[in-house]
């Protein structure tokens, strides 16, 4: 029986050695042949574009390579940290990318995948600059400059955020947001990340139904969370950094 393992918000970087370590760990002793492991966004704390030669990236790519060449079937969704990995990443790594809601069947209920920052609406500014760094012609725009210009961007652009903090009432997802989300596809399970506030909440569909939204931990340098899905339940796994 195959599993699948549900995990966001790795947030990868040089900064975080105990995480990277974690990370590799995980992928050891984490998901087996057959599996299908999920990856909601932020796998990295920062992605400039899929021609990154930096040592992390190739770790990295490597890694994945590894994994999907043993039998794990690797899905991966943007983040607002990584939101350039394009298909390149995943032609080298046999991962496939998936759109920002997925929908799924999850221990039997039909699912929505999602990285969560698009539920935040009350975050008025982020989803103004959303929209603008998700469009085509940014991008487009981004990857005709040089990799040592794009590095230089994203270290800025993290400065000025850093710098002018996103007060905590607008950070988390908003109740009409995710209701919204569930009945326009039909759901009655959404499994998201981004708000590093993990939790299952509950939400009352107009229809009477009642939905869980499960909410994923980001990953810290001492330990992990990952919801796994056997078919059956949905259940929550800790993994310690051997460390
Ligand atoms: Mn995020």
């Amino acid at each position: 029986m195959s599993n699948k393992h549900f995990i966001s918000d790795v947030h990868l970087s040089d900064t975080r050695p105990d995480t990277i370590a974690l990370w590799q760990h995980y992928l050891r002793i984490g998901p087996q042949t057959g599996d299908q492991l999920y990856i909601l966004g932020d796998l990295f704390d920062v992605w400039v574009g899929d021609d990154d030669d930096a040592p992390l990236a190739c770790q990295v790519r490597t890694s994945l390579q590894q994994l999907t060449q043993r039998g794990v079937v690797l899905y991966l969704q943007h983040g607002n940290r990584d939101f350039m990995l394009g298909q390149r990443f995943a032609r080298q790594t046999g991962a496939t990318l998936l759109p920002e809601v997925h929908r799924l069947t999850v221990a039997g209920q039909p699912t929505l995948l999602l990285h969560g920052d698009q539920l935040c609406t009350n975050d008025h500014r982020y989803q103004a600059a959303r929209k603008r760094l998700r469009s085509r012609w940014f991008q487009c725009l981004l990857r005709l400059r040089s990799l040592h210009a794009r590095r230089r961007i994203a270290t800025d652009y993290r400065a000025r955020s850093d710098n002018n903090p996103t007060p905590l009432s607008q950070m988390d997802a908003t109740a009409d947001a995710v209701l919204d989300q569930l009945q326009r596809h039909h759901a009655t399970r959404m499994i998201h990340g981004h708000t590093h506030q993990p939790a299952v909440h509950q939400h009352h569909l107009p229809d009477g139904q009642v939905a869980q939204r499960y909410v994923l931990d980001e990953w810290h340098t001492t330990h992990a969370s990952v919801w796994i899905d056997d078919g059956h339940h949905l259940h929550r796994q800790i993994i310690g950094n051997p460390l």
